[in-house]
């Protein structure tokens, strides 16, 4: 699917059913964390999870444990049927071997991650030598973005902080990134599936 959107799954307002389906032919995946397995436990994500396969889908609980702890998670949400999860990369990590997609968080869309940010260029050296898969690297910050796609070119870098957080739709991408993260601009719309039309034709037309 060509569609460069991921829906952030954190406050669905009406039946998860109804978005599902009707985002189906706008987002290409769909990242799922605390607040939604808060509201509806870990069966709740997992039947989701089993019921829309066609859906690419992230568990982001941004681990950021000792390794035998992580490697316990990671073979928990591969009987979810995952197929990405987020990682802290500031813990330093070994390569854990799973069928799923790592995906390291490099950069924060929040003005308050000053930490994380001091400490980009490290966070990107270890995601390279961990060989990840995907970082995260927040749109409120496209020259983060240019710097880790100019010094990891080949990694999958999902943006999140489009919207709500104020960077505009289409801008991440633009800036390198392959997919933009975008929660409340849609689910908080009145109508979820215009609110997605308009933001994947800003990408597309941005890009393609
Ligand atoms: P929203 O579009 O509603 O602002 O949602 C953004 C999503 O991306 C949330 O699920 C949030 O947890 C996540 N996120 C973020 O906003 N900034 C980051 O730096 C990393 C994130 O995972």
């Amino acid at each position: 699917m060509d569609s460069r959107l991921i829906l952030a799954l954190d406050f669905p307002s009406g039946d998860l059913d109804n978005i599902l389906n009707s985002l189906k032919d706008l987002v290409a995946g769909v990242k799922v964390g605390f607040p939604l397995s808060l509201m509806i436990g870990w069966e709740g994500i997992s039947e989701i999870v089993k019921r829309y396969p066609e859906y690419y889908w992230i568990a982001d609980f941004k681990l950021a444990d000792i390794p035998d702890v992580v490697r316990y998670i990671l073979r928990k949400f591969e009987d979810m049927n995952m197929d990405g999860v987020i990682i802290h990369l500031f813990t330093g990590h070994k390569r854990y071997d799973s069928k799923l997609d790592l995906i390291g968080v490099a950069g924060m869309s929040h003005p308050e991650a000053r930490l994380i940010r001091e400490n980009f260029i490290k966070l990107l050296e270890i995601a390279d030598l961990l060989n990840i898969w995907g970082i995260v690297v927040g749109a409120t910050r496209p020259e983060m973005i240019r710097e880790a796609r100019r010094r990891l070119p080949k990694v999958r870098i999902f943006s999140p902080g489009v919207g709500f957080q104020g960077a505009k739709p289409g801008s991440a991408l633009e800036a390198g990134a392959d997919f933009e993260i975008i929660g409340r601009s849609i689910l908080r719309s009145k109508d979820p599936v215009k609110a997605a039309e308009g933001i994947v034709k800003v990408e597309r037309h941005n890009l393609w």
